[in-house]
């Protein structure tokens, strides 16, 4: 039977202690190497690229080594002034999900939108609700429970949550509930831990956790544990740093973090450290930002003790959400 589950063998890779400098030092350069740049960071993605990077620097208290003001600069830059949405990089669409990943951004450095801009945001996001009460990623987009977490996160860091028809955007995400506890793109589609991590986001951002039945999706999600320790994001799939985040931040979130098998997980994470700096999906791959802060943030779940607190909700240090004030209403675990 063992032989059927798809895993990764970890019995050639060596206990590997965390080696913070060396991913700091992978980070700090990711901008300036052009083929890496281009390989992962390019335009239509540059805005969140920049949020996985500054986020994994913040964790790891390196936050000095970003370039803050040409940060700054590039995020600004990006808000297209006709429909207040914000762009991947200047000139492209704008777009829920690069509007998120600048609002977190902005709030890591302790920046605000003036009002006119904020008034911007929120009239595009609103633009984006649905009759249903769900979102779509731009004009053009699908409804996707994606973006009704990307909707309320970006909302919640500027203090405008209640601009939306919470109602209707909740009772949307809710219907999209399985029989085994998960949650898909949309109502009646297979539960996935990606989706998952929106939907229990969502409910965590608008302070509904009871909606959530958190025994039986707890099961589910303690389920994507392997032999090797790591986290898949579905039944037969192999297991990747990414979805020890997307799992573990939804049980943290449920209050159940102590399901997972702590120990197995933290070898299986730091083995997808690359000797010359960041994390790989598994070990022995390519690393990137976006597995290297997932691989920190999960990491910082388990209590590794040299790194920041991370906030399971929004994958920000937690120090910059409880400055916010946006703890309070989310305490509901059920
Ligand atoms: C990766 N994107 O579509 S992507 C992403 N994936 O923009 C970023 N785990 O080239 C990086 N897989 C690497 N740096 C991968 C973000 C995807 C997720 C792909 C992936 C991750 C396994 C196959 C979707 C938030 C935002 C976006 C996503 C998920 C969560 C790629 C492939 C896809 C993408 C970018 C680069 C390998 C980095
Ligand atoms: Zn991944």
């Amino acid at each position: 039977m063992a032989a059927l589950i798809k895993d990764v063998n970890l019995d050639s890779v060596k206990a590997k202690p965390l080696t913070l400098k060396i991913h700091s030092d992978y980070i700090a350069a990711y901008g300036e190497n052009k083929e890496e740049y281009e390989y992962c960071m390019t335009e239509y993605l540059r805005m969140s690229g920049i949020y996985w990077g500054l986020t994994a620097m913040a964790l790891m208290a390196d936050l000095d080594r970003m370039k803050k003001e040409e940060i700054l600069e590039f995020v600004r830059s990006c808000q297209d002034p006709v429909s207040g949405g914000i762009s991947s990089s200047p000139g492209h669409d704008p777009h829920l999900l690069y509007t998120l990943s600048a609002l977190q951004i902005l709030s890591i450095y302790d920046e605000k939108l003036s009002d006119q801009e904020a008034d911007k945001v929120v009239g595009y996001i609103k633009s984006l609700q649905q009759p249903s009460g769900s979102f779509v990623g731009d004009k053009w987009g699908e409804e996707d429970t994606r973006f009704s977490f990307c909707a309320v996160a970006s909302l919640s860091l500027i203090g405008r949550l209640h601009e939306i028809d919470l109602e209707k955007a909740t009772n949307f995400v809710a219907s999209c509930m399985n029989f085994d506890g998960g949650f898909g793109s949309r109502p009646g589609s297979e539960s996935h831990a990606g989706l998952i991590y929106c939907c229990v986001g969502y409910f965590s951002v608008v302070g509904r956790l009871d909606l959530v039945d958190a025994d039986t999706l707890g099961w589910w999600l303690c389920e994507r544990q392997l032999p090797s320790g790591g986290l898949n994001g579905r039944p037969e799939k192999l297991p990747d740093v990414c979805y020890s985040w997307w799992v573990l931040a939804s049980l943290c979130m449920l209050g159940r973090l102590h399901w997972v098998d702590k120990e197995k997980l933290c070898t299986f994470i730091s083995a997808c450290q690359d000797s010359e700096g960041g994390f790989a999906d598994r070990p022995g791959n390519m690393p990137d930002p976006f597995h290297t802060l997932f691989g920190l943030a999960a990491l910082s779940l388990l209590g590794e003790p040299t790194l920041e607190v991370v906030d399971p909700t929004f994958c920000m240090p937690r120090k910059v959400i409880d400055r916010l004030g946006l703890n309070p209403q989310r305490l509901t675990v059920s």
